[in-house]
């Protein structure tokens, strides 16, 4: 029997473009002998377009952006819940942020619909989405990190000097000011003195109320491939070499200007460790299916964990992806691992009890 699998994409967010070129690459890769695949297209207004099954590999991202069935523009959610009960998917690959940037959403409502879906649930989502919120979860499991301030725009406004001072003694110059909300590098500067500081700041809060300003490190930037459930595997290593001052926005997802380096150049010990504290980094999260774990690494070999990231870049030339090619796991490969650790996590979940019968 073919697997139902529906493959959502698109959605209401800056990475709406992102997420087309995303699905297509993993249509490129599905096995269409093993899966009936059907788009479910979410436009930039947020409205949700389930699409006639897919025979093929998708070509071009045109190909996924069917237009309206109905006049109604308003949300059509209704037509993918109507789909699914009249053929239950088997399984959901979400390739795309929440509708509205808080993350953890859409997996909350495939939770209630009772679908099994790829990656992480709506824990996981969301504590990957709050650099705050995921630093103190990497605290609490002991994990080395750069120091930092946090705090929410109306605690800056009512006391600028104050938190100035506390990034000052905590941290020193240089810093980088980033908005809490990870959706990509959006909103991230770097300041040298208080002036700056005060710029950067004006700036991060343009996309979210809270803020991190961390202490600035001169270090390599090391990434690992997480995967798995409750007993996740760990890939080789990468290094992103970048190729300005430090990468922003532009230069990761644009010019192209950053190198990958896989396998990183690292002592088998330093390896042994970054591995280590990838799994444990996976677990304080709450981690399911996949994160991509990023690290920095000093000259001396001191490790610090950056973030994870629960919705990492996933078209075949992505660090992600391209870590499990070079750990012998091709794209198509770590695909069907994806949505087999999916209907794994799904099915121990139905096991649970929720009365007291
Ligand atoms: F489903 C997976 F495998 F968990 C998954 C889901 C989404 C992996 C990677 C991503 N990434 C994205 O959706 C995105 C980078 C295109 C965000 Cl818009």
């Amino acid at each position: 029997m073919k697997k139902r699998i529906g493959l959502l994409y698109g959605g209401k967010s800056a990475e709406h473009e992102v997420s087309l070129s995303t699905a297509r690459a993993v249509t490129q890769a599905l096995d269409f002998s093993e899966f009936d695949v059907f788009p479910i297209f979410i436009t930039l207004n947020g409205e949700w377009r389930v699409g006639p099954q897919l025979t093929e590999a998708a070509q071009s991202i045109e190909q996924l952006q069917f237009t309206s069935t109905s006049e109604k523009s308003d949300n059509n959610i209704m037509q993918f819940i109507s789909a699914h009960m009249a053929n239950p998917f088997e399984v959901i690959f979400p390739l795309l942020h929440g509708t509205n940037g808080e993350d953890g959403t859409v997996q909350g409502f495939l939770e209630v619909l009772n679908i099994p879906y790829v990656g992480n649930g709506v824990l996981g989502s969301a504590a990957g989405m709050d650099k705050v919120t995921m630093k103190q979860l990497f605290e609490m499991a002991g994990l080395p990190q750069v120091p930092y301030v946090h705090f929410i725009r109306s605690e800056w406004e009512s006391n600028k000097q104050g938190y100035t001072a506390k990034c000052e003694e905590a941290l020193g110059y240089p810093m980088f000011v980033k908005p809490a909300n990870l959706g990509s590098s959006v909103g991230i500067s770097k300041a040298s003195n208080a002036t700056e500081l005060e710029r950067a700041v004006a700036f991060a809060l343009q996309y979210d109320r809270k803020i991190v300003v961390e202490q600035g490190v001169t270090a390599r930037e090391i990434e690992l491939a997480v995967l798995g459930n409750d007993a996740p595997q760990v890939s080789v290593a990468g290094e992103i070499k970048p190729m300005t001052d430090f990468y922003d926005y532009d230069s990761k997802y644009k010019d192209g200007s950053t190198a990958l380096i896989i396998p990183a150049p690292l002592e088998e010990q330093v390896y042994a460790n970054l591995v280590d504290m990838a799994k444990k980094a996976f677990k304080a999260i709450d981690g399911a299916g996949l994160v991509r774990a990023d690290f920095f690494v000093t000259e001396n070999n001191e490790i610090f964990i950056n973030e994870v990231n629960t919705l990492p870049g996933f078209t075949p030339v992505s660090m992600y992806p391209l870590l499990w090619q070079h750990t012998n796991v091709p794209y198509p490969e770590l695909i069907k691992k994806l949505i087999a650790l999916a209907v794994e996590r799904h099915t121990e979940k139905q096991r649970l009890q929720y009365n007291r019968d």
